[in-house]
Parts: C-alpha cells; structure tokens; sequence
C-alpha cells in the first residue's frame, strides 16, 4: 500500500487549501472543499475494507451511493491543513442512499465532515448530471465578491453582466454566468437544495453576504473560476463609485465570443 499523504489527490487538496488560505478566503474555519475520488486510484493507497466509523448525513442522496469523497473538516482551519492533514481533512464512503458515510481516513482527533455538507453532495449530484467530469465542489469567503453582495441588485443576469464587463477574461471563464442566492442561514439541507438547484446552471453560486461556491473537474479548475469572480468583483469594488466613462459593451463581448469560442449564456448578451 503507497502512504496516502504522496497520493497527487492529497498534495493537490494540502497545496490549495494553504493557497486559498493565502489568498484571504478562508478565515478561520471558513470555508470547505469536497473531492470525488475514483476507487481505483484509492485503492492504491487504503483498505477499503477498513472502515474506521460511520458518520450520518442527515440527508438522502442515493446517486452518490458508493462514491468515495476527500473532504475538509467540520470547524477546521484551511491554514492548519498541510501541518495535520489526517486532522482537518477525511476521506468518506457514502453509503445507505446517502444517509450514511463510513470513514476510511482522516479526522482523526474524532472529528467529521464540513457543516456545508449537504450542499456539497447536493452540488456533486447537481453538477454530474450535466457534466459527469464534475469532480469537485469549492466554497470560500473572498472579501471582494463578498463585498459585491451589498452593492448592486442580485438579480443574476444583471449581477454577472456587471462582472463579465470588469475584464476581458470573465466571459471568457465563466461563459455560464454567475448564479446567487439570497442571504440564508448556511449549515442546512435547506440551503444545500436551493444551490444544488442553481449549479444545474452555472458553476459557479454565490451566497450574498456569505460567500461562494464553484464546481470543476479539478481543483484547479474550481480554484480558477472563483480567482477570476473574485478579481472581477475586485475591479468592481475599486470603480463602483466613481462614473464610469468606458466599459466593455454587448458588442465587444460578441467579439470575444468569436475570438475565443465561448458562448455567453443565452439572453444574458443583447
Ligand atoms: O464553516 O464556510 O459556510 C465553514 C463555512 C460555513
Ligand atoms: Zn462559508
């Protein structure tokens, strides 16, 4: 059996989870991330067979039944995670029409999943049912696109048309748009239903005054389109007050859509 802590899958969540806590996402305990991992690759590295204990969900998922997923730690610092990774991180099974988890690895000073799990499973569900590629399920705290949640309406055409005009690169990024959800209280079923809802149509859902969730193949990917929100809203917040002689207007957008083959989502461009 290899040491799970080389598995590429590890070094890629230690690595990002450290970056995003670089980044200022991820204050204290903000913020979680949920993997899907293939059995094959991780049986190269654990027992499967060895179940350390079972943890509930407090919800039914029966399409994830039998899938294996890396998770972040309920109350667990990001910064903490490449000092203890067995600590904040765990690897579960989903099990009992997704009821139920088993534990392979990790959380080991007794702990368990994120309190956003819920809508992390939900999310993987919503997300693989459009693109079975879909590994992995981002949410974080960055202040700008937080910030944004104040300012403008969240009516979600006009929220993402705001920022695909702060650069060049956010129609090119996330051609999907940008979903948001109202203020909610988090940690609940209820909230993981209403994203899971919104990640049918984009990849990327933000809470207002929370935060925001993004979906990818990999953690990569996930990491990108919230990086590139996150500057978008970032340009937002250093012009929002001052008027706005120039932008990037419906045209030149049909422009980029020509030049790098992205679609803008449909009736969101006029
Ligand atoms: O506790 O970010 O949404 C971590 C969170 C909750
Ligand atoms: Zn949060």
């Amino acid at each position: 059996m290899k040491d799970i802590l080389t598995a590429p899958f590890m070094v890629e969540m230690i690595r990002i989870t450290a970056n995003m806590y670089d980044h200022g996402w991820d204050e204290r305990n903000g913020g979680n991330i949920s993997l899907l991992l293939e059995e094959e690759e991780l049986a190269e590295y654990l027992d499967l067979s060895a179940l350390i204990r079972t943890i509930p969900t407090g919800f039914r998922a029966p399409e994830l039944c039998g899938k294996y997923f890396l998770v972040t730690g309920t109350g667990k610092y990001f910064k903490n995670v490449q000092y203890a990774p067995d600590v904040n991180l765990g690897i579960v099974r989903i099990t009992d029409e997704g009821e139920s988890t088993e534990l392979l690895w990790g959380f080991s000073d007794g702990g368990k999943f994120t309190s956003e799990f819920p809508a992390h499973m939900m999310s993987h569900v919503a997300r693989l049912s459009i693109d079975p590629e879909n590994r992995v399920v981002m949410h974080c705290h960055p202040s700008n696109i937080l910030a944004m949640t104040f300012v403008p309406t969240l009516d979600e055409r006009e929220f993402t048309r705001t920022l695909w005009q702060m650069c060049t690169e956010c129609l090119v990024v996330f051609p999907d748009g940008v979903n948001v959800l109202p203020w909610m209280l988090c940690g609940t079923n209820e909230i993981g239903v209403v994203t899971a809802e919104k990640m049918k149509t984009a990849r990327i859902v933000v809470w207002a005054q929370h935060g925001i969730y993004g979906a990818g193949k990999d953690l990569d990917e996930a990491f990108g389109l919230i990086e590139t929100v996150e500057k978008g809203a970032e340009i937002y917040m250093k012009i929002a007050h001052l008027p706005r002689i120039n932008t990037i207007t419906d045209e030149m957008m049909h422009e980029i859509e020509g030049g790098f083959k992205v679609k803008a989502r449909e009736g969101y461009l006029d």
